[in-house]
């Protein structure tokens, strides 16, 4: 008896043996770890199942009574069996234990080339800022490769989530987390805030580009020029901060209605309050609109505009800018 549950426990880690090394062999990319980790729980999880359920269909038919007044065997217990089945859980908990260990290391531990981007969740966007310190909203623009970013949020607890990479991380104020994944091929991969924020949650939507190393670059001499021409003019630095600051996550400048009203042709125009008082919009209720928006609430819109700190000439050029879109 105790040979065969010898036998047993060896066969058990000749079999496993080889699925953990294979495991940790791919574990460079988080996200291709998380399939190997997937699979092996499935295949156990299966397993489990198949042992238990076969013979829980097969006993009662087996073993039935077959005569009135059948007695039963009398069975006092099996010490193979009961060993069998206490080492056996044992071993598939540790191997289950040190593959989850093995796999959450490698979502902790960054790559040491990794390219570094920073998050900062708002009610309700993301802004995100590349290593040249280029700032964008919902849009982020990465290299092919191992990308760490460092997360927080302005407000309340947000949760940055790319399920391609399969990662998320909670986004939390006053305090910087981060995830990092492998993007190893070029294309646009969706981010979603995974934590119930309010009222714009699930319009908390943003991308991640990927994009070949050459055209990044280019990209990013792009960006350079362009901010550089708009510290000359006014009406260009409002149209960069108005994408900066999150606006036309919620604001189009083109007539459509978003989260908020369309900035088209705003200045000038009448507007009914809340409290259904009409104000006409000039440069003053503008600025007092970004730095204070509980002040004057909009009629037939949610009350979701979230302040936002401007720096002197910088609500100037807004409504510069704002004043171009007729
Ligand atoms: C989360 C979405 C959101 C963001 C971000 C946001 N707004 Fe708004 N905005 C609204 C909503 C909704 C309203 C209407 C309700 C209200 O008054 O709060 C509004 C109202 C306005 C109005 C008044 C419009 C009118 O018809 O009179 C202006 C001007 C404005 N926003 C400008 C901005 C600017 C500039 C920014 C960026 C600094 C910005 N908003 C950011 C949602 C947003
Ligand atoms: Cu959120």
């Amino acid at each position: 008896m105790q040979r065969i549950v010898l036998g047993v426990i060896s066969a058990l880690f000749v079999l496993l043996t080889p699925l953990t090394a294979f495991a940790q062999e791919k574990l460079h990319d988080p996200a291709a770890g998380w399939y190997s980790h997937f699979n092996l729980w499935l295949i156990i999880s299966i397993v489990i199942y198949l042992v238990v359920t076969i013979p829980l269909i097969y006993f009662p038919f087996k073993y039935r009574r077959k005569k009135t007044n059948q007695d039963g065997a009398y069975i006092q217990g099996n010490t193979a069996l009961e060993i069998l089945w206490i080492v056996i859980p044992i071993i598939i908990t540790l191997l289950l234990g040190v593959q989850s260990w093995a796999l959450f290391t490698e979502y902790r531990t960054v790559p040491k080339d990794a390219f570094e981007a920073k998050s900062v969740a708002f009610m309700y966007g993301f802004e995100m800022t590349s290593p040249e310190g280029i700032t964008t909203m919902n849009e982020l623009r990465v290299p092919v490769g191992p990308v760490k970013m460092n997360l927080t949020s302005k407000d309340v607890i947000h949760d940055f989530a790319i399920p391609h990479f399969r990662v998320r991380e909670d986004m939390l104020p006053g305090r910087t987390t981060y995830l990092w994944f492998n993007a190893k091929k070029p294309g646009e991969y969706p981010v979603f805030c995974s934590f119930y924020c309010g009222t714009g949650h699930s319009g908390m939507l943003a991308k991640v580009i990927v994009m070949e190393k050459n055209d990044y670059d280019e990209w990013v001499k792009k960006q350079k020029g362009a901010s550089e021409a708009a510290a000359a003019s006014p009406e260009l630095m409002g149209k960069e901060l108005l994408d900066k600051s999150g606006c036309t996550g919620c604001h189009s400048i083109t007539g459509e209605v978003k989260m908020g009203p369309s900035l088209k042709g705003i200045l000038g125009k009448k507007t009914i309050l809340a409290d259904d008082s009409t104000v006409t919009v000039d440069e003053a209720f503008i600025k007092e609109k970004i730095t204070n928006p509980e002040a004057k609430r909009i009629k037939g819109f949610p009350p979701v505009m979230p302040p936002t700190q401007l720096k002197p000439g910088e609500s100037e050029a807004i409504s510069a800018y704002l004043k171009t879109l007729k």
